[in-house]
């Protein structure tokens, strides 16, 4: 049976119940929730008392989550203390293991009752590790996450081969490399700049500059190409998927779901229903989530001319036709094709007062032209000066890289199952 680490769960708790800004209740309450929660790891504990225990450890538990929970809804992410985020962490950590220690069977194949405690046992570590923020008990999550994930592999190896091919649905081919047709106007090298010339020539001077197939030997350019491979290593994690056509639409929403259940309802089916909802795994920290990936991702040497120290790494997997509306960042960004290809259109921050970013609110930083500006079907009458800002654009395709220095306005469309992964520094 799992157990988590004595000396890391003592190290979370100690953090977390000296926290003065988080109330005495809760702290007693964290504090009799963890002893209990010990004593149902016991393996020596006879059943009956077990199962009361179990109870009761899950009750406190829930109720801590819900209140920390509450408190990380309350106002803006950032605002959030630390300990809270921890708190919250560490009842996700005590949620998810008793969904792993409720599993009934020790069959190789599971029932689907078993099915169903495993993913939930995924998703409250998941929610941990995106919600928790850092420290101790983020390791934790990190154990119990890949001792859940070795769970997951073996049920999928004793999965009937006829079972396995259905679930997992046809999958879309990575289309060739594009040429870089439009590519002309932004600066082009066929291999990664030295440090000193990438500073001197592109970051420094703010220049965007798109360096073709220089990541092509990366392990993800590989192994990433078939979804399948994805779909095994971290199938069953939950992951957050905006659903709509654009973040500025009315009909945009988020939602929390199995990267598998992404992968086969909205790409791997997606040339069966091309009117299907278009779904986007959009800036998720996937790497912090599941650092086992990050290997197959070299961090690539150039991003040293930031500070390496607040390096930020998104992933974005989608089906073909997802749109980021033009918007700027607050990074610098060296934005990597890892499979697939993407459409993508800069314009300068001289530029600005051409592209009518919305004057209040959350999106300042977003144009409010409609999405999809690559086909020229943009308002004239509403937006005027739109047509007048000049850009330049490029394909990018799988092992390519685009500079985007921070404050340059980016549209980006994928123009076929894709996989991107940004590198933001300051
Ligand atoms: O690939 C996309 O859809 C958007 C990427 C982006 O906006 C970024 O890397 O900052």
């Amino acid at each position: 049976m799992w157990k988590p680490s004595e000396d890391d769960l003592t190290a979370a708790e100690n953090a977390i119940t000296r926290a003065s800004d988080l109330p005495l209740e809760v702290r007693r309450s964290l504090k009799q929730c963890l002893d209990l929660w010990r004593t149902v790891a016991e393996e020596n504990t006879d059943d009956e008392c077990k199962s009361t225990s179990r109870e009761d450890v899950k009750s406190l538990a829930d109720e801590l989550s819900a209140r920390a929970w509450e408190r990380l809804h309350s106002g803006p992410y950032k605002d959030v203390s630390l300990s809270c985020r921890q708190l919250y962490g560490l009842t996700c950590l005590i949620q998810s293991s008793l969904h792993l220690t409720s599993l009934k069977s020790d069959a190789p194949r599971p029932s689907d009752q078993d099915e169903q405690q495993l993913q939930e046992a995924f998703r409250a570590v998941d929610l941990g590790l995106i919600m928790g923020g850092e420290g101790p008990q983020r390791q934790l999550l990190l154990d119990l996450a890949n001792h859940l994930q070795q769970l997951s592999e073996q049920w999928d190896e004793a999965e009937p081969p006829a079972k396995r091919q259905r679930t997992q649905g046809p999958l879309e081919p990575s289309v060739a490399i594009p040429t870089a047709a439009s590519a002309s106007s932004i600066p082009t090298l066929d291999a990664e700049p030295d440090l000193e010339t990438f500073l001197v020539q592109f970051f420094l001077p703010k220049k965007p500059v798109l360096l073709r197939g220089v990541f092509r030997s990366w392990p993800a350019v590989d192994k990433w190409r078939d979804f399948s491979y994805l779909r095994k290593v971290a199938g069953r994690r939950t992951v957050p998927v905006e659903i709509g056509s654009s973040y500025i639409e009315d009909d945009w929403t988020q939602r929390l779901m199995p990267l598998r259940e992404f992968l086969d309802t909205y790409i791997a089916t997606q040339a069966d229903h091309p009117s299907a909802a278009v779904a986007y795994m959009a800036q998720h920290t996937l790497f912090d989530q599941v650092p086992q990936l990050a290997a197959d991702i070299p961090i690539p040497a150039i991003t040293a001319c930031g500070d390496t120290s607040t390096l930020i790494r998104m992933a974005w997997i989608g089906p073909k036709g997802t749109v980021s509306p033009l918007h700027t960042d607050p990074y610098e960004n060296l934005f990597a094709q890892v499979r697939g290809a993407k459409y993508v259109r800069l314009y300068s921050p001289e530029e600005t007062p051409r592209l009518y970013p919305f004057k209040k609110g959350i999106l300042t930083n977003t144009s409010s032209v409609q999405a999809d500006i690559r086909d020229g079907s943009v308002d004239a009458a509403k937006f005027p000066e739109f047509g007048k800002a000049s850009y330049v654009d490029c394909e990018v395709g799988a092992g390519d890289a685009l500079f985007i220095p921070k404050g340059w306005w980016h549209f980006i469309k994928s123009l076929d199952a894709s996989i991107s992964v940004s590198f933001w520094f300051e």
